[in-house]
């Protein structure tokens, strides 16, 4: 109807020609313009994220393209499945759960459809691992005497910040706990009171810079020194050994010495690991101002003794005497 109109003036024909090229021209070109679109493109890369042990983390791709379109998510270059502690791994959204060690790594995605496909940028996950804290063996020392340095490690802590409880405070004081050290390689001393003794366990907490803790305990044991009575004489001058003459694992005592009646005493008494002491039959010299080592000087295995003796109180008389351990003679 419009050409009709202006037939008289070719410019119909004109308009016709037009038309014909255009119409040639979308359909030429329409379907390459059309390919191109509809293959897939990342319009949002996941991103990088540093997340705490034990909690969550979500990564997020979006993608134009003809649908449908197909997700894959990998880590460090395997695929991933949908698990109990993983979901949405053909999901534009990937969610891990109850984060551990093992999630630190690389994750991407590959998008596809029936024109293509497109991959992600690589999208890091950085888990920050709980403080940890290496065990300390448990102590003993003396009241008022400080424990050496004792050496631990704390790890996966950037800032840390160190404290100690004790349950016997009036035994070891918390203020009396100091620790030393930096990094990964830290120390602690313990100076216990000077009028106690017992045992307290000392618990040693770190804490990192998201208030996350970690503690190791151990029993500091604070003594003293204890009489233990005895059956042994009294002796004036003279020695007092401790050796295991007999070898059957317990310090036996070797002593001389003159009794208040100053007459010279030798005695060899076996420990019977209760206080008591049973004195051994010997052929060793009575002295009043000895003095006596034990050692092996033949090489048997077995401690020899020597003794240098003087058997009354004037002195007028002295010995050498070695004597030869028989322990191993049947
Ligand atoms: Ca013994
Ligand atoms: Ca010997």
């Amino acid at each position: 109807m419009f050409c009709g109109a202006l037939a008289a003036s070719g410019v119909c024909a004109i308009g016709r020609l037009i038309l014909v090229f255009s119409l040639m021209a979308f359909i030429v070109l329409m379907p390459r313009t059309a390919r191109a679109a509809l293959a897939p493109s990342i319009t949002t890369q996941p991103q990088n994220q540093t997340n705490l042990f034990g909690t969550n983390a979500t990564f997020t791709v979006a993608a134009s393209g003809s649908t449908p379109l197909f997700y894959q998510w990998s880590f460090n270059g395997t695929n991933l499945t949908n698990n109990a502690h993983l979901g949405g791994a053909t999901n534009t959204i990937l969610n891990l759960t109850n984060l551990v060690g093992g999630d630190t790594g690389n994750y991407r995605v590959v998008v596809t459809n029936s024109h293509g496909s497109a991959t992600s940028s690589i999208a890091t996950l950085t888990v920050l691992l709980p403080p940890d804290i290496s065990s300390i063996p448990n102590q003993r020392t003396f009241r008022g005497i400080a424990t050496r340095a004792l050496s631990f490690t704390i790890s996966n802590v950037t800032t840390a910040t160190l404290s100690a409880t004790s349950t016997d405070t009036n035994l070891v004081p918390t203020n009396n706990i100091v620790f030393g050290g930096a990094g990964t390689n830290r120390t602690i001393i313990m100076t216990p009171t000077t009028n106690s003794t017992g045992a307290a366990t000392i618990t040693v907490t770190v804490t990192d810079q998201y208030s996350r803790t970690a503690s190791t305990a151990f029993v500091l044991t604070v003594g003293d020194f204890t009489e233990v009575i005895t059956n042994l004489p009294g002796l004036a001058g003279g020695v007092v050994r401790w050796v295991d003459f007999d070898y059957d694992g317990r310090l036996d005592l070797y002593l001389s010495g003159s009794d208040f009646n100053g007459a010279a005493h030798t005695h060899l008494y076996r420990n019977n690991l209760d206080g008591t002491f049973t004195e051994t039959p010997t052929p060793l010299t009575n002295s009043v101002t000895s003095t006596a080592e034990w050692a092996d000087f033949d090489g048997d295995g077995y401690l020899d003794l020597v003794a240098k003796v003087t058997p009354d109180a004037s002195l007028n008389f002295a010995w050498t005497y070695v004597y030869k351990n028989k322990t191993a003679v049947p």
